[in-house]
């Protein structure tokens, strides 16, 4: 299958084959239902399962799940474990996560250049991003509303500074700018489009595919709060290699649970707290602050700090309002990248013993 099936996948789904069960990838849910593909072709299944009012475990686009074959109704049985999945807090009062995408390779965050851009609501994207365990990239799109290359280059650099170790790619799905370097990005692996409605994602998904899949239309109003073109996440195999989830804009970001996250898209102030004279320093007005410093010669941008601090004390007030026990949950199950750091440490702990 070109949806990403590997031995890893085939050995955690073996105890579902002894049952009979067919494996597949989720393409797209809508109202308890979702399309899977498996190697006899798509089949419709319900949703619900196991534990279905856990939010954190309903079947999401980029899921591998197991449907019974002959089942009336059918419904998927179970769900591998995630690789990777992106959460954001739903905007209830209780604070909930809500699965956007999973087992994502690649995030690309969709940013148009038709309206002024908006840094903070970037580092939102990247730390949620960061957080799924997948790689982000910005991708600044509609670059043929940018008549004047200088001017393009400012802005590539503004998001720069502002995307430690992310690639900041501008492009236009009517010019072509850019299009061959993303479809040589995406042609590894599993690639979701993220970013607010109007950004210009299912124009790219269609660029990337070579033909017009995804429906577009023009945007009422600039800031994406009007209606939403696409609006449920559909997953496509892209000719050249790869797979592609187009997603309904996304007003507001949330963070849920994104500390690592967070500390990734501001790893330079992270790496200069490091050389702060106090071990526990608060970069306020303590003596020998490395990250004041840097402010003071211009190195690094107060926004930059500001930003920072505020995504910091948002996390903090949604992770005290969420059940630690379900945190703990999808650490286990699904926070990859904890699993890895905590093998590395341990080979360490090794070589030193
Ligand atoms: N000039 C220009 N316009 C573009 C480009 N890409 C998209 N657009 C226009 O932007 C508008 C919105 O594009 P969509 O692809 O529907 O945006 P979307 O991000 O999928 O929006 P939602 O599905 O609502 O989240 C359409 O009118 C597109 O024609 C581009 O590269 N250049
Ligand atoms: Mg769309
Ligand atoms: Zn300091």
């Amino acid at each position: 299958m070109p949806y990403g099936w590997d031995a890893d996948r085939e050995a955690e789904f073996a105890p579902c084959t002894a049952k009979g069960l067919l494996p597949g990838r989720v393409l797209r849910v809508d109202r308890g239902q979702c399309d899977v593909i498996t190697p006899t072709g798509v089949v419709r299944a319900d949703t619900e399962f196991v534990t279905p009012r856990d939010p954190m475990r309903v079947v999401c686009t980029g899921d591998w799940v197991a449907v019974d074959p002959d089942g009336d109704p059918r419904f998927v049985r179970s769900l591998l474990p995630r690789r990777t999945a992106i959460v954001r807090s739903t905007s209830s009062k209780r604070s909930e996560g809500q699965v956007l995408a999973t087992n994502i390779d690649h995030i690309v965050i969709c940013v148009s250049l038709a309206v002024e851009l908006d840094l903070g609501r970037i580092e939102r994207f990247l730390a949620l991003a960061w957080e799924s365990g997948a790689q982000p990239l910005v991708v600044l799109t509609k670059a043929d509303l940018v008549p004047d290359v200088t001017g393009l280059s400012y802005l590539v650099q503004d998001v720069e500074t502002t995307a430690p170790g992310v690639q900041v790619l501008p492009v236009s799905s009517t010019t072509g700018e850019g299009i061959e370097v993303l479809r040589a990005i995406v042609a590894d692996g599993t690639s979701v489009l993220l970013g607010t409605s109007g950004a210009g994602k299912s124009t790219l998904a269609n660029a990337l595919l070579g033909e017009d899949v995804m429906d577009v239309r023009a945007t009422r109003d600039v800031d994406g709060k009007g209606r939403h073109t696409t609006t449920t996440r559909n997953l496509l195999v892209l000719p050249g290699g790869g797979v592609l989830i187009d997603t309904p804009g996304l007003r507001g970001v949330g963070l849920w649970d994104a500390a690592t996250g967070v500390n990734q898209v501001f790893s330079e102030i992270e790496d200069l707290a490091q050389q702060c004279r106090f071990h526990d320093c608060a970069h306020e007005a303590e003596p020998g602050c490395a990250v004041l410093a840097a402010i003071e010669d211009g190195a690094l941008p107060e926004r930059r700090l500001e930003s920072y601090r505020k995504l910091v004390r948002e996390n903090q007030r949604i992770v005290a309002k969420t059940d630690a026990r379900l945190r703990a949950e999808i650490r286990r199950d699904w926070k990859l990248k904890g699993a890895e750091g905590r093998a590395a440490m341990q080979a360490k702990r090794g070589r030193l013993r």
